[in-house]
């Protein structure tokens, strides 16, 4: 290949980029002692190929013009695989339609590149016009499962805004070969968003923790996060949906909550890394929260710390859709690791790192939000109260 041939701003844009993909990460000054934040995303807009974005030849872009632009890279399933690191982004190109895109480093916290294309999904849904935030299920039956938002225009109600979300389904071995599987049917929730796939199966049945909705935007009557087990994955159907973790007046899920990554089997149950909302004066407000549910009785939550575990801070706090941290995917690793993967504003994609251990510490440990002011004061009296007896104990 001719160096002359190339536009000199692709050698330029794609010496940046270079140093962009080589850059390491380290873990920023801010402490809480539950995880670490990292300082860079570790995937954002300026990670995906040139040759994804613009034509290469300069005789048919002599401006060496962005065709096809790319207007972020956010909420990524995320698995290891052989010692890999994968992570199954969500990219929105500048027309507002998002694919998947899997990239890949040896590390959990940088190096991310993304593979030559982007995932082609079987096309077997003609109405679909949408499809996002996919959670990777490593699933005991040898499969790695795919789980996504499939997004469709309610044609049954003349609103131009109306819109279907359900559950879509694919699987995988190797992250290239999808084989795409019937959308999920929930029998008595006409409407579905951020479902995950349990690893393990509950009673000989598929288990997936749901989240029941009235509508495309409201929940409404729907609880918060749901349970339903499921026959035949090949033909999914869901009758009965149990509320595990509710929505509350007055707490972080108080308008929507849902799940997150891939719950991770514990010692001590399934740790759920999920997402809060609220409604604020100025918009939803997203937070990423923790539950564990029961190992032999999944539906049941045996411990849910008051508040959130990831609010979004600083430049987090803006993008196209501002002040929301949200997250479908996390890596547990063999050696006690967990990367939570979490998206800022639906714009860029971060890291946390901490320890199963700490997280079950965190869990288990922190009181749980008793609801009212009153008794969230006294709680803190209570803290400030032992402490001060620890202290005193120590002169
Ligand atoms: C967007 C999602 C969003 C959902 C609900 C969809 O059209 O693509 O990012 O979560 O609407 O607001
Ligand atoms: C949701 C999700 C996400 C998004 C979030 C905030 O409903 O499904 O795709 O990050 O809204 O816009």
């Amino acid at each position: 290949m001719s160096q002359s041939k190339l536009h000199p701003e692709y050698l330029r844009q794609k010496a940046l980029q270079e140093a962009l993909l080589a850059r390491k990460n380290h873990k920023s000054d801010w402490y809480n002692g539950i995880y670490d934040r990292w300082d860079y995303p570790v995937l954002t807009r300026e990670h995906i190929p040139l040759e994804w974005r613009f034509d290469l030849d300069p005789a048919s872009n002599p401006y060496f013009m962005e065709r096809l632009g790319v207007n972020a890279v956010f909420n990524a399933g995320a698995i290891e695989l052989d010692g890999k690191f994968y992570l199954v982004a969500r990219v929105e190109g500048n027309d507002r339609k998002s694919f998947f895109a899997v990239a890949e480093s040896d590390s959990p916290v940088d190096g991310f590149r993304f593979w030559d294309k982007p995932v082609q999904l079987p096309d077997t849904c003609p109405e679909e016009t949408n499809v996002y935030d996919m959670r990777l299920t490593k699933h005991e039956d040898g499969w790695i499962y795919g789980v996504f938002c499939s997004e469709s225009k309610d044609k049954s109600n003349p609103a131009l805004s109306a819109a279907v979300a359900a559950a879509g389904i694919v699987r995988t071995r190797d992250l290239k070969t999808w084989e795409r599987l019937p959308n999920l049917v929930t029998l008595r929730s006409p409407q579905q968003r951020n479902v995950d796939l349990l690893p393990s199966v509950v009673n000989g049945k598929y288990a997936f923790y749901t989240r029941p909705m009235d509508d495309f935007i409201d929940t409404g009557s729907g609880g918060g996060v749901g349970f339903g087990l499921c026959e035949d994955i090949t033909h999914p159907v869901i009758d009965e949906e149990i509320i595990t973790s509710p929505r509350r007046y007055h707490t972080i899920t108080e308008a929507k909550n849902g799940e997150g990554a891939t719950p991770i089997k514990t010692e001590k149950g399934w740790l759920h890394i999920a997402h809060g909302v609220r409604n604020t004066a100025a918009g939803l407000r997203y937070v990423i929260y923790v539950f564990v549910t029961d190992l032999a009785e999944p539906w049941k939550v045996i411990a849910e710390p008051a508040g959130f575990l990831i609010a979004p801070r600083g430049w987090e706090r803006i993008g196209d859709v501002s002040n929301v941290v949200f997250t479908n995917g996390a890596i547990a690793r063999d050696n006690g690791e967990l990367y939570i993967y979490y998206a800022a504003s639906d714009t860029r994609l971060h890291v946390a790192s901490t320890t199963v251990d700490r997280m079950l510490d965190f869990a288990f440990h922190t009181p749980a939000d008793p609801l009212r002011g009153r008794d969230c004061v006294a709680q803190r009296c209570a803290l400030i109260d032992r402490n001060r007896a620890f202290l005193a104990s120590l002169k």
